[in-house]
């Protein structure tokens, strides 16, 4: 077919003639000639035929676990808990809990992301009659219940004879009286039979406007129970990341490369995490290998995301290895010192240790997402997302995720407390404890070392308010970015991108000053309108 010709300024020329800008291709063209990241390289815009509303940013986080929106919550102990795990979950992208604690307390921080929000709780907190009011304050204030089913002997599977609810209590003064004063009993309660659907139940729920709906057998016998408030949830969060079978919401959790941690892996797997991360600086490790050959074997319902890796050398040893995604950065995050070349000194940190070794994050993404994209293997841009174009930017150039930590390390669900200081709200924030104790690959057998050495820094981040506001911030502003780009779903741009119909620029230092805010003599920022 003929070219089409257009008329420029009187001009006749082809579209070939309009093509501006050059490919990812031309752009990364010299494989290691130079290192680009987030600030190098501007996208030029597209024809926009499409709403931003019609952006779809559905993903894979790993070869098999669907995300709606493309974010994760890096396992670090300043980042992600259960708190956070459970908002990214609501928010339909995922958290990993961080592994720098004891295997009980990240088994205990998995199972409260798993029993959120059930359809059915099969595990639900029941009381016998005759336990007092004060033992139900204390199990309100440790699990955020406001009902309890009661069975005649305080155990799932025994007969129903009671609920009681927070406004059953409330005003009794003495708080040593039995629980059967108080309860509303069996006989008055509506109950759904065994068996019930879970759209059944939860209409159920709503024709009776009642706050539980307890799941009973022939016998009366309490099986599980369906709750107001997770119906609430799921009209709430349409988009939860939750695995489809359990209708539980999908949890990831961190663990290291070494054979001790093993023992964590099948606590974990034991918990029902849905997604194991190998926590490591540097993936190139043989104790890696054998750990995502563990997991695969022993707990192959599991996905393994492996890393950390910035060459295709680096990749294709963990994909032989049989990993599900591939974390990509080092020495990109925010804390890290990874790349740096001099030993510095921090005021929080004191004297730190650093490596020289890396890549610049935009050019590991895409190169190593070239290679993962012929194995059908999803990558995970982690580190160095200090903005929505930077996610953007992963996101085209062949991350299906961005894992973020400082981003994230300032909002209510983050784990610490909010200080202020020189009258601003802050959080800490700090560089993953864990690795400093990572030297493991030097080490025979990929055992823990005694080596301790520090890689990154800590300091003090800025309040994001809720995680709620600003996921949903983030999603619409990384829209806006497709739009501009003229490609409006994620996984048709790295098709777009790998063909050359997405174009790029590299900027030089006085086009990122101009692409900056300049030449004003102050000015505020407002992340929402
Ligand atoms: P930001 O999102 O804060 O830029 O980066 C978060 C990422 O930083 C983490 O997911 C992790 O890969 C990396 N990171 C955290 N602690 C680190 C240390 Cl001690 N050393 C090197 N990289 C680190």
């Amino acid at each position: 077919m003929a070219p089409q010709e257009y008329s420029h300024g009187g001009v006749s020329v082809t579209e070939a003639d309009l093509v501006d800008g050059y490919s990812a291709e031309e752009v990364f063209g010299t494989p290691g000639s130079r290192g680009f990241t987030f600030d190098d390289m501007i996208a030029l815009p597209g024809q926009i035929d499409f709403g931003v509303e019609q952006v779809e940013l559905n993903t894979r986080l790993t070869r098999n676990i669907k995300l709606a929106f493309p974010f994760a919550s890096s396992p670090m102990d300043t980042v992600t808990e259960s708190k956070m795990a459970i908002a990214m979950a609501l928010e339909g992208c995922i958290g990993f809990i961080h592994c720098h604690c004891s295997v009980e307390q990240q088994v205990g921080l998995v199972k409260k992301v798993k029993s959120y929000e059930n359809g059915f709780i099969t595990e639900p907190a029941v009381m016998s009659p005759d336990a007092l009011v004060s033992a139900l304050d204390a199990l309100k204030a440790e699990r955020n219940i406001s009902g309890v089913p009661i069975t005649e002997d305080g155990k799932m599977g025994s007969r129903l004879v009671g609920l009681i609810t927070k406004r059953d209590t409330d005003l009794v003064e003495d708080r040593t009286a039995s629980l059967s004063t108080y309860m509303t009993p069996a006989d008055s309660l509506i109950v759904g039979s065994k068996g019930i659907s879970l759209e059944a139940a939860q209409n159920l729920l709503k024709e009776c406007k009642k706050g539980y709906l307890p799941i009973v057998d022939d016998a009366g016998n309490l099986v599980s129970l369906t709750t107001r408030t997770d119906l609430l949830k799921s009209r709430d969060f349409p988009y939860s990341t939750k695995d489809a079978e359990s209708n539980t919401l999908r949890c990831g959790a961190a663990v290291l490369a070494c054979v001790e941690d093993r023992a964590r892996i099948d606590a974990l797997a034991a918990a029902g995490v849905d997604v194991l991360v190998i926590d490591e600086r540097n993936g190139s490790t043989s104790a890696q290998v054998e750990q995502i050959k563990y997991v695969k074997r022993k707990h192959p319902e599991v996905e393994v995301v492996a890393g950390n890796v910035v060459t295709c050398a680096q990749a294709r040893v963990l994909l032989d290895a049989g990993a599900d995604a591939l974390r990509v950065g080092m020495g990109a995050g925010s804390v890290s010192t990874t790349q740096q070349v001099k030993t510095i000194l921090v005021t929080v940190c004191a004297l730190l240790f650093v490596r020289a070794v890396g890549r610049a994050q935009i050019s590991a993404v895409y190169y190593v997402s070239k290679l993962a994209a012929e194995r059908g293997v999803p990558v995970i841009a982690d580190g160095g997302i200090m903005n929505t174009g930077c996610a953007t930017k992963a996101l085209s150039l062949g991350a299906s995720v961005v894992m973020m930590g400082g981003m994230l390390a300032a909002t209510e669900e983050a784990p610490g407390a909010y200080f202020y200081q020189d009258g601003v709200r802050l959080k800490h924030y700090q560089a993953t404890t864990s690795y400093q104790a990572q030297q493991r690959s030097d080490a025979p057998g990929g055992s823990m070392s005694t080596a301790y050495t520090a890689s990154g820094v800590s300091g003090l981040v800025v309040d994001r308010g809720s995680l709620h506001r600003f996921m949903p911030y983030m999603v619409q502003s990384v829209r806006h970015g497709y739009q501009d780009l003229g490609v409006s779903a994620l996984s048709a741009c790295h098709a777009d991108v790998r063909d050359g119909r997405v174009r790029f620029e590299i900027r030089s230092a006085s086009a990122q000053k101009e692409g900056g805010v300049h030449d004003l003599h102050s000015y505020t920022r407002k992340l929402y309108a």
